[in-house]
């Protein structure tokens, strides 16, 4: 036994223990991993956002910062409408702009007098936040804050002063208003403004001027649930358009890189990057896709016929959910305070399609094997365990086995057009390419293919049809996936 030490004929004791045991540990994690919070956040997949405020009322995108708090007066104003259409919807989650870059606050701050508290709406009694945050509650969604890191109304803008203001917002928002799922940090910042009065121009250095380290800080002490969106994360980052669609591929990882050699900082980064991603990114970072239901991210009276169809809004899911990204699609309300009826029946006409699309999974049942399943077939890595629809179990194969073949044998001929494709998170994020084959009664016809998987891969295409079907994947490491679904979209 010399030279072999006790340390390593215990362990090779435990390897054969383990192999007659019949139990195989599970792989590895690779590369970087989400956090619990992150893990949570992929779940959600489909959340609200609300643009309203004083904009509302004067027409505009961003508010100058001058306008009268009077001009804020809804007429109808129904958390519960908004809400109860979003959740309708299947949505998740809903983040409202608690206040934009005009500096109007929906919530009397105690900070400032320029609020709902000086508005005319419910004689000034009336808060916006609170509404959307019960209304949540009662729907069992999850509520989101947008704080404008901008705030063209502020005397202070550009000086410390007004950091230590927006500091204290967030702090009242994360401590009055429940917990909150997400707090979206814009990358606009800075320009010209009222700012008390100055009429001025006032550029920040996007990199020093929050100091967004120690605000970020902040929401990890008083939201420890919150996941932060922004251009560099640092848990979400910006999917670097605001047109609805995430790259393909979309890689969960991500390296934030600043613009001419400078530090990364929300509004100084490289944005567009975050469309793809990057393969073995430096942190863990999934995509957001923000996009509006109609052009502007706020209601106009002139944008009512230009809402978007519901076809156009099941694409938007596809290229966004579809690849791994989550979706956060804007809905504005309107001068009542309502959404308005065309946005809602698109909304909902949405949800139908998807509805009738995914509410049977046609994989249910199918007898699954593979070329390769990790500890010689353990029930606990088995095939099947993509098919039970549950997102803890899943398919593995063994460590020195990382290109490999799932095979599904349906109940019959079957006709489908979309296939769901899941990995297993806390692993990391593993597989490189996918595809996909149907048996044609004699060879194998590949009809789709991509690069990565990650939270989740939707394949949507021509009808197929066929009684066997298999997705092939490779990676730099064996496979977990958590998911392998088939559906049929009905025409619409
Ligand atoms: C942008 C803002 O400037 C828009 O007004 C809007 O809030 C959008 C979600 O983010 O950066
Ligand atoms: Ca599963």
């Amino acid at each position: 036994m010399a030279g072999i030490s006790k340390a390593a004929v215990a362990a090779a004791g435990i390897l054969i223990l383990a192999a007659l045991a019949g139990a195989a540990d599970p792989p590895a994690p690779y590369g970087v991993l989400p956090s619990p919070g992150q893990l949570a956040w992929h779940q959600l997949e489909f959340y609200g956002f609300v643009h309203f405020t004083i904009n509302t009322f004067t027409d505009k995108e961003w508010g100058y910062g001058d306008e009268s708090p009077a001009l804020f007066d809804p007429t109808e104003f129904s958390a519960e409408q908004i809400v109860g259409a979003m959740a309708d919807a299947g949505m998740a989650g809903v983040i409202l702009t608690c206040k934009h870059h005009d500096g109007f606050c929906l919530w009397p701050s105690r900070y400032t007098r320029h609020s709902v508290a000086a508005s005319p709406w419910r004689n000034g009694k009336g808060d916006v936040v609170r509404a959307f945050a019960d209304a949540c509650r009662a729907r069992g969604l999850r509520f989101g804050i947008y704080l404008s890191p901008w705030d063209r109304n502020h005397p202070e803008y550009g000086r410390p002063a007004y950091v230590e203001y927006y500091r204290n917002q967030l702090r009242e928002l994360l401590t009055q208003y429940g917990p909150a799922f997400e707090v979206w940090f814009d990358g606009a910042n800075g320009g010209d403004g009222y700012y008390g009065g100055a009429r001025k121009r006032r550029i920040i250095d996007p990199t020093t001027y929050y100091d967004w380290p120690n605000t970020w800080k902040i929401v990890r002490e008083l939201a420890p649930e919150a996941c932060m969106f922004s251009d560099v994360g640092p848990d979400i980052r910006w999917v670097g358009n605001e047109r609805g669609y995430a790259g393909d591929p979309c890689w969960a990882t991500y390296t934030p890189r600043g613009r001419n050699g400078q530090p990364a900082a929300p509004g100084q980064a490289i944005y567009q990057e975050g469309e793809n991603g990057h393969r073995g990114g430096k942190y863990w970072m999934p995509a957001e896709v923000d996009v509006s239901i109609r052009p502007g991210w706020f209601w106009h009276e002139r944008e009512n016929d230009k809402v978007r169809t519901p076809g156009n809004l099941v694409e938007l899911y596809y290229q966004s959910v579809g690849r791994g990204a989550s979706l956060l699609l804007n809905l504005p309300p309107d001068r009542r305070g309502r959404l308005h009826e065309n946005d809602v029946a698109s909304l909902l006409a949405m949800r139908r399609i998807l509805d009738a699309t995914f509410g049977r999974d046609l994989a249910r049942g199918a007898k699954a094997t593979a070329s390769n399943s990790r500890g010689g077939g353990e029930q606990r890595f088995a095939p099947a365990n993509a098919l039970d629809g549950n997102g803890a179990t899943y398919w593995s194969t063994d460590d020195s086995v990382t290109s490999a073949v799932l095979e599904l044998e349906l109940a019959g001929e079957t006709t489908f057009n979309v296939i769901s494709l899941r990995e297993f998170l806390p692993l990391g994020q593993r597989v490189e390419t996918w595809a996909l084959e149907r048996w044609n009664g004699s060879a194998w016809i590949e009809f789709g293919a991509g690069t990565a998987i990650g939270s989740r891969r939707l394949w949507r295409g021509g009808a197929q049809t066929a009684a066997k079907i298999r997705l092939r994947v490779t990676g730099p490491v064996c496979p977990a996936i958590s998911e392998f679904a088939l559906y049929r979209e009905p025409v619409h």
